[in-house]
């Protein structure tokens, strides 16, 4: 595929010494997770503030349990796509960091993929937003996962507990809104931003603060953004490349893998 704007982002990239990645929801649309704002988005049949927050969880557990579990067994069946696959790559050279606002854990699979019998942690992204397949005790803290135990949401006396004698009610360990984030994560994000020559930009409605903001701390110290949406965002008036198109079709031809 050539294409000037292509061209001049891939030559951008390729000068480029340090590059940080921050993906959103929209990496995983081709892999079969739902988008959260897009068409037929994870909240377009619920509202955000209806089911990811605190308040919502500790009104209605069941209901929150019943969507992340729904969304659990959604995205067990999906795997990463060439986009995550092409970040993973380029993660393992060494030349960029992912920070992703994503839960599905799409990043992960596809750095133990790429990584083979190496070490796949150069491509494991830094979560800002948890894991949707992570546990977590209200009463404790303490985490676990949840990948292995499908939650029983038949009813409020069926959901998860802590293991005894603690007992407490489990959640998703997922930052809701109205959650801070953990700071030491945000702080490392926002370092990687700074010293990025480049920030990639991917599948973000920039929507969502802070992770909305990870971009600008790279242009505010002197980097520049390369942007992959179908869609115009926020963002992209301050984008040096704003390419329009999947990102499971783009993300190979910018890092020539096509
Ligand atoms: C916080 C985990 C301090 C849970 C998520 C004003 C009013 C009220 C509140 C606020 C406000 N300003 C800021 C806030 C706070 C709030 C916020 O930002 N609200 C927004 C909605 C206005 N933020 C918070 O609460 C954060 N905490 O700020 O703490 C504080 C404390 C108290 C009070 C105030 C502040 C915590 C935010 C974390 C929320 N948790 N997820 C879960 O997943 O269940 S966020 C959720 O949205 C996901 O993590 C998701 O990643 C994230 C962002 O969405 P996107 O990833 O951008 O997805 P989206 O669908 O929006 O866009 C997809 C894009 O992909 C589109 O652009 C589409 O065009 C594109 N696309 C589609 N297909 C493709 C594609 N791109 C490429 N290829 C394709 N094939
Ligand atoms: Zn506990």
């Amino acid at each position: 595929m050539s294409d000037p704007a292509l061209d001049a982002a891939r030559a951008r990239l390729e000068r480029a010494r340090r590059i940080v990645v921050l993906t959103g929801a929209g990496i995983s649309a081709e892999s079969g997770v739902p988008t959260f704002r897009g068409e037929g988005g994870l909240w377009r049949s619920h509202r955000p503030e209806e089911l990811a927050t605190p308040q919502a969880f500790a009104r209605d557990p069941l209901l929150v349990w019943r969507w992340y579990q729904w969304r659990r067994d959604l995205v067990a069946g999906c795997a990463p796509n060439p986009g995550h696959d092409t970040l993973a790559r380029l993660a393992l050279s060494g030349r960029a960091d992912l920070v992703t606002q994503n839960v599905d854990g799409l990043h992960e699979l596809a750095a133990r993929r790429a990584a083979g019998n190496a070490d796949p942690s150069p491509a494991l992204p830094l979560t800002l937003h948890g894991s949707l397949f992570g546990n977590r005790c209200t009463r404790c803290g303490r985490r676990t996962d949840g990948r292995g135990t499908p939650v029983d949401a038949t009813s409020i006396d069926t959901l998860p507990r802590c293991a005894e004698p603690c007992g407490g009610r489990l959640r998703p360990d997922v930052v809701w809104f109205g959650e801070v984030l953990d700071p030491d994560v945000l702080s490392r994000a926002f370092s990687l931003a700074v010293a990025a020559e480049v920030c990639l930009v991917v599948g973000t409605s920039t929507m969502v603060q802070p992770a909305a903001s990870i971009p600008l701390a790279t242009l505010r110290a002197g980097g520049s953004l390369v942007e992959v949406n179908p869609e115009p965002t926020p963002l992209s008036p301050y984008a040096a490349a704003s390419l329009h198109g999947p990102a499971g079709e783009l993300l190979p031809h910018l890092f020539g893998k096509a």
